[in-house]
């Protein structure tokens, strides 16, 4: 697996944090490349999602996990558990977990985050995200203080994940930790999920970014066909919401909105999948999905291990 005579290194990480603190958008850059998808948004992520960076005789396995939240009025719903329940189950039988929070701020869900790793028997590396836009570092040291009082951090690790600062400090200190083992994916893979998964997940990311605050949270989608015809990729993804208004806005005025959703998730498809890409996009009203168990299950939120 190795040619020279490092040792072979493999283990899981798990990033967790509640919402929006900036989990898959250091993925993504530890991978160099979009795996899971980002929005301004908080609940972006909803599945489970392995980054698989391997460098020399190291391979870092990173779970990418949907943001811990707080169950509350329309958020106690069968997809929020799921969400949640994907993340805390992600903290079972890994090696290392990195936790971030976004600078200095602490919320009652960065509280319930803590929680699920205060006792943890694995070391927790503390990344504290979007340093760039803090205007005065000397904040963060009280800050580190009160949380170290509380678990002992392997390490403590402001990073920028957005621009890349300090992040190459996070993954050797990741891979210093890794345990002995054999690498348990090929060198050259780099995630778990399927390139079906990662377009219906594009289709998502571009309507979180389009739409208003409630809706993206009432839409799925799901992918009905993705071939080949000689060298273009045909791809037909269908959108589901909950009502019929909300059909109305993903459609939007002439059309022009899913129109718009259209060309951006193709521009990212192509680039994912290095491939010419024909997309056609569809909505439709399925009532209750996201509050029912056994209609998310329909649609690939079983994964739990
Ligand atoms: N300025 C700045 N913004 C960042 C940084 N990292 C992430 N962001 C932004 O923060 C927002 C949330 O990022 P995500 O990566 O989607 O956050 P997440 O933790 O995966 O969120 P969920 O999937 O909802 O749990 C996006 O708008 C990112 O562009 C950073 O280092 N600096
Ligand atoms: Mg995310």
């Amino acid at each position: 697996m190795n040619g020279n005579d490092q040792v072979s290194r493999c283990g899981y990480v798990a990033i967790v944090g509640r919402p929006n603190v900036g989990k898959s958008t250091l993925l993504n850059r530890i991978l160099g490349q979009k795996i899971s998808i980002t929005s301004k948004k908080p609940q972006t992520t909803r599945h489970q999602v392995l980054g698989i960076h391997t460098e020399g005789a190291t391979q870092a396995i990173y779970v990418d996990t949907p943001g811990i939240h707080l169950a509350q009025g329309d958020r106690n719903k069968a997809i929020n558990r799921y969400m949640n329940d994907a993340a805390t189950s992600a903290l079972r039988d890994v090696d290392l977990v990195v936790f971030i929070v976004d600078r200095t701020k602490w919320t009652e869900e960065d509280e319930l985050v803590f929680q699920r790793i205060e006792h943890l028997k694995v070391p927790v590396i503390l990344a504290l995200n979007k340093v760039d836009w803090l205007d005065d570092k000397a904040e963060l040291l009280p800050f580190i203080q009160k949380l170290a009082a509380r678990r002992d951090f392997a390490e403590v690790i402001p990073i920028s994940a957005i621009q890349g600062d300090q992040v190459s400090v996070l993954e050797q200190a990741v891979a210093q930790r890794l345990p002995e083992s054999i690498h348990y994916f090929p060198d050259d893979q780099v995630t778990d999920r399927s390139q079906r998964f990662l377009a219906a997940e594009l289709v998502r990311e571009k309507i979180m970014r389009s739409l208003g605050n409630e809706l993206p949270y009432q839409t799925t989608v799901e992918i009905e066909q993705f071939k080949y015809q000689g060298k273009t990729l045909h791809i037909h993804a269908l959108i589901l919401v909950e009502r019929e208004g909300q059909k109305k806005i993903i459609i939007g005025e002439k059309g022009e909105r899913i129109r718009q959703i259209g060309r951006d998730a193709r521009v990212d498809m192509q680039d994912a999948f290095e491939s010419k890409v024909m997309l056609n996009l569809w909505v439709k009203v399925k009532r209750g999905w996201s509050d029912d168990d056994r209609a998310l299950k329909s649609l690939g939120f079983d994964d739990l291990g």
